[in-house]
C-alpha cells in the first residue's frame, strides 16, 4: 500500500451558527491547500451528535456546512467533501482505537472539561471520547496533514499518540503517520466579540458574540459596531496590545481578512480610535464574507445537489479508507 505524503483531512460539525472564527481558522485554510495537496473535508456529523441534536436541524445544518465549504472555493470534483456518517470507517477505527488511548489521556482533554462542565456526569460516553474519534477521522485516510483552529491543538496531539502507541503496540513502525497540525494565519483563534478572553463559538447564547456566515451586511457591521473593546486609541505595536483582548482580536480579524500581519494593521491603524477602526473592518468583513453567504443560499436552494455531492463524496473517501481498514482489521487479527 503506497503511503500518502501530503493527504489532508479536516472537518467542521454541522452544529448550526457557523462562525467566523470557523472560517478564517479553518475553512479558509482548507481552500488554500488544494493545490498542493490531496484533500478530504468531512461535515463531521457524528462529532455533532455527543451533544443533542434534533434531527431535522442536524440534516439542515450537514447540508449548510457542505455548502459552505463550496461556497469558500472548496472544489468537490477535485477533493473530496463528505460526511462523517457515510464512511463506517470512521467508527469501526475508533472502537480500535478506543482500545488503544489510555483513561489518562482523554481525562486530560480541556475541550471535554469546558463541554461538559460541572455536571460531567450526564455528559454523553461519546463526548468524552470525542477525540479518538477524532484520531479515527485522521487515521482512516493515513492523512498526514490537519487544518485546524489553535484550540484543536491537544486532539491534534493526542492523534499522534494514539497512531504512535497503535504502531508500538502491534509492531508496525510507521502503518499510521503522525500528522502534522496546520494551525494557518493571523486568526488562529477568534474570540468572541462580547468577550476578547473567550473563543467565539457556535454555542455561545449571545448572537452579538459571532459574526456567522449567513449574516447579512447590516448584522456584520452591527456587531462590529458593538463589539467590545476599550477607549483607548489602537496602540502602534503588537506589544500594545497585551491586555487589550478585545482589540487584540479585532486587529487579529482585520489582519486575517486583509491577509497581513497585526503589526501591519497596527503600522497603518496605529494611534486611530475604534470609532475609526471598526467601520473599516466592518466594510472589509463584508467585502469578504457577502459572496460567500450569497452562494451559500443558492447553494442551500438546492438540497439535492449538495446531498449529491456528499453522496459522491463518501463513495470516494470509501474507497480510501476500506483498504486501510481492511489492514486494520488483519494487524489486530480480526478473521
Ligand atoms: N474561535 C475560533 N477561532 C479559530 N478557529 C476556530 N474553530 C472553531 N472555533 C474557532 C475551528 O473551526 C474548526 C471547526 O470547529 P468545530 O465546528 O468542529 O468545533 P468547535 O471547535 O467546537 O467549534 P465551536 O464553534 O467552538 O463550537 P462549540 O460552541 O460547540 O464549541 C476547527 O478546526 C476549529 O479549530
Amino acid at each position: 500500500m503506497n503511503k500518502p505524503t501530503n493527504r489532508v483531512f479536516s472537518g467542521v460539525q454541522p452544529t448550526g451558527n457557523l462562525h467566523l472564527g470557523n472560517y478564517l481558522g479553518a475553512i479558509r485554510n482548507f481552500v488554500g491547500l488544494q493545490e498542493s495537496h490531496e484533500c478530504l473535508y468531512c461535515v463531521v456529523d457524528m462529532h455533532a451528535i455527543t451533544v443533542w441534536q434534533d434531527p431535522a436541524e442536524l440534516a439542515a445544518n450537514t447540508r449548510e456546512v457542505a455548502a459552505a465549504y463550496i461556497a469558500a472555493g472548496i472544489d468537490p470534483e477535485k477533493h473530496i467533501i463528505f460526511n462523517q456518517s457515510g464512511v463506517p470507517a470512521h467508527a469501526e477505527l475508533a472502537w480500535v482505537l478506543n482500545c488503544v488511548a489510555r483513561i489518562g489521556w482523554l481525562n486530560r482533554m480541556t475541550q471535554f472539561k469546558d463541554k461538559a462542565g460541572k455536571d460531567r456526569e450526564k455528559a454523553s460516553v461519546g463526548l468524552y471520547a470525542y477525540p479518538v474519534l477524532m484520531a479515527a477521522d485522521i487515521l482512516v485516510y493515513q492523512a498526514t496533514h490537519v487544518p485546524v483552529g489553535e484550540d484543536q491543538k491537544q486532539h491534534l496531539e493526542l492523534a499522534r499518540d494514539v497512531a504512535q502507541k497503535f504502531n508500538n503496540d502491534f509492531a508496525v513502525p510507521d502503518f499510521f503517520p503522525q500528522p502534522e497540525p496546520l494551525i494557518m494565519g493571523a486568526a488562529t483563534r477568534v474570540m468572541s466579540l462580547r468577550d476578547g478572553t473567550k473563543k467565539m463559538s457556535k454555542s455561545d447564547p449571545s448572537d452579538l458574540s459571532r459574526i456567522t456566515m449567513k449574516d447579512s451586511a447590516e448584522d456584520i457591521a452591527k456587531k462590529i459596531r458593538k463589539a467590545q473593546t476599550d477607549p483607548d486609541p489602537l496602540p502602534e505595536t503588537v506589544e500594545g496590545l497585551a491586555g487589550r483582548a478585545g482589540a487584540d482580536n479585532l486587529v487579529g480579524i482585520y489582519a486575517a481578512l486583509a491577509d497581513k500581519t497585526k503589526a501591519e494593521v497596527l503600522a497603518e491603524f496605529g494611534g486611530r480610535q475604534f470609532g475609526e477602526f471598526k467601520p473599516v473592518l466592518a466594510d472589509l468583513a463584508i467585502e469578504r464574507l457577502s459572496p460567500i453567504t450569497g452562494e451559500m443560499k443558492r447553494l442551500m436552494d438546492d438540497p439535492g445537489h449538495i446531498d449529491a455531492v456528499l453522496r459522491n463524496g463518501a463513495v470516494r473517501a470509501r474507497a480510501i479508507a476500506d483498504p486501510i481498514m481492511a489492514r486494520v482489521r488483519e494487524i489486530v487479527g480480526f478473521i
